[in-house]
């Protein structure tokens, strides 16, 4: 459970980071699951997914990102039900969740691109914008070098603003540079095994991974069980959700 300090930073920043949730042996099987589930994933790309899943630029084919972990991996699955992590969770948004929507970030070695400005909320469009949280659990250490989170302290307090993708991106939704320039963007690292949590409306991004190193992540993207998302951006499979709680 969070104490009434993080509580409060949470509620002020729109986001808190939480260090050691996961232990090392936790994390060593997330990251071997990775690599076999990535090795099926590229074996047999549909060249659609290609355009979706893979880092733009690079000669090598670095793979971008794999959808719905929690659905489709059991070493994810537990993570996502964590007794330690449900507890938070619903301190944060309220009792009864499930994990919607889920996402493994491989920002590859010096290939990893950047994820540029956006609200969850945008791409969600939940009835309540209190209702949703996003887990974000550093597999490898995050850090400025190899492009951790950003976040716009107190954003989460403004409306959802607008968002665009550029043409031969339509996944990649984010705000108009220009509306940025209100918001100043804080770094926020986070050791392995540690979590950044997050509100729906907190603007956020990532940097390229200019570094050496891989900076893998999982994100678990919770709702309340008894909010809906009405108005969302990109399409979600509500087939495939994992009740939690
Ligand atoms: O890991 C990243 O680079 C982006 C993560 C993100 O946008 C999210 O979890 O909402």
């Amino acid at each position: 459970m969070l104490t009434e300090y993080q509580l409060s930073t949470f509620q002020e920043t729109g986001h808190l980071t939480v260090e050691n949730v996961f232990t090392q042996e936790d994390i060593s099987k997330a990251l071997q699951d990775i690599e076999s589930w990535s090795e099926e994933f590229l074996a047999r790309m549909s060249e659609e997914q290609r355009r979706w899943f893979l880092e733009r630029g690079g000669t090598a084919q670095a793979l971008r990102k794999l959808d719905n972990p929690a659905y489709h991996r059991e070493q994810f699955q537990q993570m996502a039900k964590h007794p330690d992590v449900v507890a938070i969770v619903e301190q944060l948004i309220g009792s009864g969740v499930s994990v919607f929507f889920s996402q493994v970030f491989m920002k590859p070695p010096e290939v990893g691109g950047p994820k540029p400005v956006h609200q969850d909320n945008f791409y969600f469009g939940p009835n309540d914008l209190d209702a949703t949280l996003t887990v974000w659990i550093a597999l490898d250490e995050a850090t400025i070098e190899n492009g951790c989170l950003y976040y716009g302290d107190g954003s989460h307090k403004r409306e959802v603003l607008e968002h665009f993708a550029p043409e031969d991106e339509p996944f990649n939704l984010q705000v108009e540079a220009d509306l940025m320039k209100q918001f100043e963007m804080t770094p926020a690292p986070v050791p392995s095994g540690g979590i950044s949590f997050h509100h729906g409306n907190t603007l956020h991004q990532s940097s390229s991974n200019t570094s050496q190193r891989p900076r893998r992540a999982v994100a678990f993207h919770y709702l309340r069980n008894d909010a809906k998302l009405t108005k969302p951006g990109l399409p979600y499979d509500l087939d495939i959700v994992v009740k939690v709680s």
